[in-house]
């Protein structure tokens, strides 16, 4: 702990976590041989043999929501990278399952403090997985908890699956009457907490019916106590006066996600709009242009700019390529580090590559131990999605006690998954390419 540059490992934790870092990932749940789909979990339609879950019904999540979709995913657990979905699997109503992720999971979060003293990575040096939480049944509202095998720890009630209002799915008044289309949406959730030192992050996945997934990180707990010598001006004070200096620090979440849209090939597209300045007597004017992006990439956020990962081999009803769209939502980019330094890196796919920074996945020695030493002009033709979102948390004097939780995430939109809203009520199912012009 002497050495500045060195990454500590912190908290009560940092024991275990020196063990671990030595260890293996370890999955909780031994890989279950294939057991055929639960009776009943799909009440109209069962889930297509190439894309049923292959795990025993214990590690199963399926949820059918208010309007007839369904997801449908396996679930595991890694001391290192803590909840992991595999095999994400989305049903519209009335269609066929679309598988969208292959594997979906946390790949970092690293927390440099401003002073330069200290610099965290918490899933893999800091004891992340370790830290699972017992949650009562009040944190799961309306859920079920489920029962989670942490090597060296124990039997954990650490996962909670639930439904949670969102408000409108949709709203359009009826063009004929004083009729009005419209729903109410709940989502699927599925979060654990898990305590790295003061910090608890919740990390939850939102599974909407309208085909939208949404990915966040929720920081809650307590600011680090031993980091309170901020009389540097890198910090803000929070006791009495000017006592009491929180230093300010950056807590850079990835998550990795390996998609296999349709259980095929995934191709990746970055789009870019650039806008005029009004032409004559005309309006400004906007192009947008599509860049394939066939070799391996760091990508940086801009104004108008975004990512989606193409099916090679699904199409929907209309003959257009599913896809997801990348979705940011706000994120401060840290430039302190090579793999801090961009939003989103498309590598290609390979086993020892894991974690985003601080990789314990046994990697050549050459390799580099970060997701920015991977983009290195490798041909994607398995592509890995790996996802930085930041936050520079220059404390407040509300972050006391606790800390109210501040969330940093993103989300995956479908882009012509299904050939209409998957929502779309039957009246207005004709409606697909042109709106009714009484409208
Ligand atoms: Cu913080």
């Amino acid at each position: 702990m002497t050495d500045r540059h060195h990454r500590r490992a912190r908290g009560i934790l940092a024991a275990l976590a020196v063990t671990a870092s030595l260890g293996t990932a370890t999955a909780a749940a031994a890989p279950a041989p294939p057991t055929p789909p639960t009776p009943g979990t799909f009440p109209t339609t069962r889930p297509h043999p190439s894309v049923s879950a292959a795990c025993s019904a214990a590690y199963r999540i399926t949820k059918k929501l208010d309007g007839g979709a369904s997801w449908d995913m396996c679930w595991r657990y890694s001391t290192d990278a803590g909840l992991i979905l595999d095999r994400v699997t989305y049903q519209p109503p009335g269609g066929a399952p679309v598988r969208v992720l292959t594997t979906a999971r946390l790949a970092q979060i690293h927390v440099p403090y401003d002073d330069g003293g200290a610099e965290y990575d918490d899933l893999t040096g800091a004891g992340f997985g370790w830290g699972l939480q017992d949650l009562k049944p009040a944190e799961c509202p309306g859920g079920t908890l489920s029962s989670v095998k942490v090597p060296e720890v124990g039997t954990v009630k650490g996962l909670c699956t639930t439904t949670r209002a969102r408000g409108h799915a949709y709203r359009m008044a009826s063009d004929s009457g004083s009729g009005v289309y419209q729903a109410q949406a709940k989502d699927l959730l599925v979060y654990t907490v898990n305590k790295v030192g003061w910090y608890e992050y919740i990390s939850e996945w939102r599974f909407a019916a309208d085909g939208t997934i949404g990915a966040n990180v929720g920081a809650t707990g307590s600011l680090s106590p031993v980091d309170y010598n901020a009389t540097d001006g890198r910090g803000w004070p929070i006791g009495k006066e000017a006592r009491g200096y929180a230093t300010s620090h950056a807590h850079n979440v990835f998550w990795k996600l390996d998609f296999g849209l349709d259980n095929g090939k995934d191709r990746i597209e970055q789009y870019d709009s650039t806008v005029t300045a009004p032409v004559g007597d005309g309006g400004p004017t906007v192009k947008t242009k599509r860049t394939a992006v066939t070799k391996e990439l760091a990508g940086d956020a801009k104004n108008m700019r975004w990512w989606r990962v193409v099916s090679g081999t699904g199409k929907n009803a209309d003959g257009h390529a599913r896809s997801y769209e990348i979705v940011p939502g706000h994120t401060d980019t840290h430039a302190g580090r090579g793999f801090t330094k961009h939003d989103v890196y498309f590598t290609q796919s390979r086993a020892c590559e894991q974690y985003a920074s601080n990789n314990i996945g046994n990697c050549p020695a050459a390799a580099g131990d970060s997701v920015d030493k991977w983009v290195n002009g490798e041909t994607l033709a398995k592509p890995t999605v790996w996802v930085n979102i930041g936050f520079h948390h220059i404390a407040r004097d509300e972050d006391q006690q606790p800390m109210p939780v501040h969330w940093q995430g993103f989300q995956l939109a479908p882009r012509d998954v299904t050939a209409m809203n998957p929502l779309t009520p039957p009246d207005l199912a004709s409606q697909n390419g042109q709106p009714d012009s009484r409208s």
